[in-house]
């Protein structure tokens, strides 16, 4: 499992608070969808997916990137137990869901991107490395029951 000092937790947490969350998790799923384009076939029945404008301005992507940044946030105020917070959303992932665990890891990178891009200077490699660590261990997390 990922470990974050202190500093790191601390430094994530302090960014995340100027950060508007739901914004975040809107601008990556969508992100994913555009950049990785076979990521769509989970989302069959959000709607208009035809193009990157078409995707990013879909109010099914905005309100299920809520949603799932809405688990992450819940994520980070427990990164000392991610495998217990994310028990029932990796089964429900596997069992129910059939996602390709891959996928948690490329929306955990989208993620970093869209942090980067709304935090401009503030995110600095220290930064950054502190989160790729939460999205990894959170990507673990997830993946957890598919073993
Ligand atoms: Mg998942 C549902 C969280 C990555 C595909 N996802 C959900 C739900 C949450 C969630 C909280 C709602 C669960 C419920 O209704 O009880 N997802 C979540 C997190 C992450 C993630 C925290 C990674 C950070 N999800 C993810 C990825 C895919 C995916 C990468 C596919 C590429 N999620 C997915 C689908 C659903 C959910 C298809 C069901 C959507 C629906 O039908 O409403």
């Amino acid at each position: 499992m990922v470990h974050l000092t202190d500093a790191e937790k601390s430094l994530v947490q302090g960014l995340w608070g100027k950060v508007n969350a739901d914004v975040i998790g809107a601008e990556a799923l969508g992100r994913l969808l555009v950049v990785y384009p076979w990521t769509q076939r989970y989302f069959d029945k959000f709607g208009d997916l035809s193009s990157a404008s078409a995707i990013m301005g879909n109010a099914n992507v905005k309100a299920h990137g809520k949603k799932v940044i809405n688990a992450f946030d819940n994520g980070l105020k427990h990164l000392d137990s991610l495998k217990g917070t994310f028990a029932s959303l990796s089964e429900l992932h596997c069992d129910k869901l059939h996602v390709d665990p891959e996928n948690f890891r490329l929306l955990g990178n989208m993620i970093v991107i869209v942090l980067g891009h709304h935090l401009g200077k503030d995110f600095t490699p220290a930064a950054q490395a502190a989160y790729q660590k939460v999205v990894a261990g959170v990507a673990t997390a997830l993946a957890h029951k598919y073993h």
